[in-house]
């Protein structure tokens, strides 16, 4: 079920690992991103961290993957970028880059968790809380959740406004030390330090606080709707 779309750029250590596996299962060699998707097929299905020891025996977790459920996403810059906060709230806004980096930033480091079971260790991150952008929106009583889309079209999540109002969610700018890249979803994306990958919204375009969590793309596709991460 769950391709994960990922594009093979910048992981040779986990193809290399991918062809082992496949080797081991009599598979032999095959294609670049059958490749990927045969993993992603292989470890979808693994709703926790590493319950069979097989992200511990094969190291795919020295490198990010770079996902997108899209072929191609249009690149937006300081001039282009917007980002709407509207839904059940009192002062519907629209930030551009500029207003986002003006506001006050909090930086993390933490790990990323992809559900699928690869993961990278010690990630520096930063940009704005999300509860920051919660409060200014002033929430109606109605508002239980809040959900998240992309400009690519296509991706959104959602999760509970409690959840969104935790300190390690942020409206992410910087990730690895630079802006965040168009591949990781640049300029701007969502990070939710403690809920898997899935949960983290790439080139975000909107924030809309709903009543209830509405089920996501990958939900759709059979991912938990409380992404969390528990062990
Ligand atoms: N718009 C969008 N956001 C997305 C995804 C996606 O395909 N499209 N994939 C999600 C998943 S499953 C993961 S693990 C992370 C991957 O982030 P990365 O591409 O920066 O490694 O992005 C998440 N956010
Ligand atoms: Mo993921």
């Amino acid at each position: 079920m769950s391709d994960e779309g990922g594009e093979p750029a910048g992981a040779p250590v986990g193809r290399r690992t991918v062809l082992g596996l496949l080797a081991l299962g009599g598979a032999g060699i095959v294609g670049g991103s059958w490749v990927q998707n045969g993993l992603a097929r292989l470890l979808a299905p693994i709703e926790s961290r590493d319950p069979t020891g097989l992200v511990a025996l094969f190291p795919l977790g020295a490198a990010f993957r770079f996902y997108s459920v899209t072929g191609s996403v249009p690149t937006k810059t300081a001039a282009t970028y917007r980002l709407t906060v509207s839904g059940l709230i009192a002062r519907p806004a629209t930030y551009t880059l500029p207003d986002l980096q003006a506001m006050p930033q909090t930086a993390l480091v933490s790990d990323f968790h992809c559900v699928t079971g690869w993961q990278v260790l010690d990630v520096h991150w930063a940009g704005v809380p999300l509860s920051a952008l919660l409060d200014l929106a002033e929430p109606s009583a109605e508002a239980t959740a809040v959900r998240f889309r992309s400009f690519d079209g296509t991706y959104t999540e959602s999760m509970s406004l409690s959840q969104a109002r935790r300190p390690d969610v942020i409206v992410a700018l910087r990730m690895l030390g630079g802006p965040v890249s168009h591949d990781h979803g640049g300029p701007v994306r969502i990070y939710a330090a403690s809920m898997y990958g899935y949960k983290s919204t790439k080139w975000l375009s909107g924030i809309e606080l709903t009543h209830g969590e509405v089920p996501g793309y990958w939900e759709h596709r059979g991912y938990a709707l409380d992404g969390t991460i528990r062990n």
